[in-house]
């Protein structure tokens, strides 16, 4: 397993918009494996394979306290469940150290996807766990939370 460099806001390669996945082998499942190591080692809750300077659509995430619900999807599509069901909260990035920001985003999403065996799997996701999902897809499409900012004055500096 190695750690891998995180891109840092505003290296305009957080800005490409990655390619889906054709075959899902060994290669790809070792640059996972190197995903959930940086991730977990930065620390944090979710990678898009942009951020270390990949452009494919993948992208691991473990919202849990204890490392225990790692999540893989390849070529993830999202569905909205209800625009009207919204949820707002400080979103932090890897990608922009030491600043949160307030985002709105659907509260309950469907997902369609891969997993690191290359076998469709669809699911549905509902407030926490579906705002990271919706974070780390917009890396793949080359967004930042800070691109979904509407009220500037909600940004909040970590020490
Ligand atoms: O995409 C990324 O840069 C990862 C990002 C995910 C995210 C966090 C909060 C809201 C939306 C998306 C992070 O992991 S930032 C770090 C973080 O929030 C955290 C780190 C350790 C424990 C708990 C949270
Ligand atoms: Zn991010």
């Amino acid at each position: 397993m190695a750690k891998l460099k995180i891109l840092e806001y505003p290296d305009p390669r957080l800005r490409t918009r990655a390619k889906k996945v054709e075959k899902v082998d060994d290669n790809l499942r070792q640059l996972i494996d190197d995903m959930f190591e940086t991730m977990y080692a930065a620390p944090g809750i979710g990678l898009a394979a942009t951020q270390v300077n990949v452009h494919q659509r993948i992208l691991v995430a473990d919202v849990s306290d204890d490392q225990s619900q790692p999540v893989v999807l390849i070529n993830p599509e999202i569905t909205v469940l209800d625009e009207n069901n919204r949820l707002g909260m400080y979103e932090g990035c890897l990608s922009l150290p030491g600043l949160r920001g307030w985002v709105e985003r659907p509260a309950s999403i469907k997902i369609t996807a891969w997993n690191e065996k290359g076998e469709k799997i669809d699911f549905s996701l509902e407030g926490f766990p579906a705002v990271v999902i919706q974070h780390e897809c917009d890396h793949l499409d080359g967004i930042l939370y800070v691109d979904r900012i509407e009220d500037t004055t909600k940004f909040a500096f970590e020490d």
